[in-house]
């Protein structure tokens, strides 16, 4: 069997979705995608002039050799550029693999050991007043778990980290486009004193059944980060995600020593090496790593077999930053894992993404159902994908309040 073409499609309703498409001799083809999120036209160039090229002619099968032969023979190893165009070809061989087959991935790793996996939704509010709304919204609709974020009083709007507008509950920011980045501003005195008391009436009004997680979004330092912790810990939060930026990860040591918070990190993340270290030393209780920026679904595997010895769980970054294909990839991964904790779910599902990615995966209450289609289980409308053209866009950049450059 040989690789006989491959192309790389940029576009999507409200993203530039980066979506990868192999073909081979037998009619099989498998799909994969490489979205990396406000830089989507790298790892499409590293794809067409340095990846595609090598991949025509090699046996789609050989997924570990293809994987260790563009990772190791590039000799600059990782980065999320080259993860996520890695990403995109394993996912890909991946799907081959399970058409081969006739078998849904999920029986290729050792089978379902669970009917539906559990997914957190965005539940976001301009002030406190419309998070509540936004988190009966959720659980009117069946979620048991929900990220909370809102406004923080006197902190210039926008300042809230990806937080909606005044009486909008749903509008998490996902579209970045422009032609330069927005500023928001930071100020982490007025957090400190604002978000942990929130948390608790949050808490005090929907009860301990609904799970509750909270994304400081890389704003404190260590030692910010270990107080933090401790004071929101009798509100029993299901996870603090990155409550230091991710590159620093002896800051996970000061949080230990101080708190019991359950800690996610890595979405940012694109390799084992990344995260081995929190791991191995339990640093850390969920990893957050995509199949997109990690690699595919090869190195992820790897990710979850490490973590499931250290009794850390898998909360994988979800859409809408990646494609339904990866979302199915991490769809196949959590119906298998054996630690699975938690799938982040946003925004996919309207009609312009299911049209332009058909599949038979749903969503129902909260829960994530991987279909029993072969391979990956998700298509790919090239006709549909001639509606969207790629658009620039940033990432917000945030300032302190004195004009200091801080983590977005
Ligand atoms: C966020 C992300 O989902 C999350 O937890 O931290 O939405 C993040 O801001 C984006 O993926 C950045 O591309
Ligand atoms: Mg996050």
């Amino acid at each position: 069997m040989k690789i006989t073409s491959a192309e790389v499609f940029i576009g999507g309703p409200g993203k530039n979705y980066v979506t990868l498409k192999i073909m081979t001799d037998q009619g099989i083809y498998g799909l994969g995608d490489a979205t990396l999120n406000t830089r989507e036209t790298l790892p499409a160039h590293y794809l067409k002039e340095y990846l595609i090229p090598c991949l025509i002619g090699m046996d789609p099968r050989k997924s570990e050799d293809i994987w260790q032969f563009f990772y190791r023979g590039a000799y600059f190893r990782r980065g999320p550029i080259a993860m996520a165009a890695i990403g995109a070809i394993d996912m890909a061989l991946w799907d081959i693999k399970g058409k081969i087959a006739g078998l849904p991935l999920y029986d290729l790793f050792g089978g379902k050991s669970r009917e539906g996996a559990m997914v957190y939704a965005h539940a976001s509010g301009n002030d406190l007043e419309d998070l509540m709304d936004s988190i009966t919204q959720y659980r009117e609709e069946g979620y048991q778990a929900v990220r909370v974020q809102c406004g923080i009083p006197g902190m210039p709007k926008g300042g809230g980290y990806a937080v909606a507008d005044k009486g909008n509950t749903k509008n998490y920011i996902t579209n970045f486009v422009g032609d330069g980045p927005k500023i928001e501003t930071w100020n982490t005195d007025k957090y400190m004193r604002y978000m942990p008391d929130a948390l608790g009436e949050i808490r005090d009004k929907f009860g301990f059944d609904m799970r509750l997680l909270h994304d400081v979004h890389h704003r404190l330092l260590p030692r910010e980060a270990a107080q933090f912790a401790k004071e929101v810990e009798q509100h029993r939060l299901y996870w603090l995600e990155d409550p230091t930026p991710a590159e620093d990860q002896s800051a996970l040591e000061i949080i230990r020593q101080h708190s019991t918070t359950p800690i996610a990190i890595g979405e940012v993340f694109n390799s084992i090496y990344d995260c081995n270290k929190l791991i191995q030393s339990n640093l850390i209780d969920f990893i957050r790593i995509s199949a997109t920026y990690g690699g595919g679904i090869t190195s992820l595997k790897r990710i979850v077999d490490l973590a499931a010895l250290h009794n850390v769980q898998t909360g994988f970054h979800g859409a809408p930053s990646h494609s339904p294909i990866s979302m199915a990839a991490q769809g196949h991964l959590n119906a298998w894992a054996p630690n699975f904790g938690v799938q982040e779910y946003l925004v996919l599902g309207t009609p312009e993404c299911d049209a332009l990615f058909p599949s038979e995966h749903k969503m129902e209450k909260g829960f994530f159902y991987v279909s029993d289609a072969p391979g990956l289980g998700v298509d790919f409308d090239e006709k549909e994908a001639e509606r969207y053209e790629f658009k620039r866009g940033y990432h917000p950049v945030t300032r302190l309040e004195d004009g200091t450059v801080w983590n977005y």
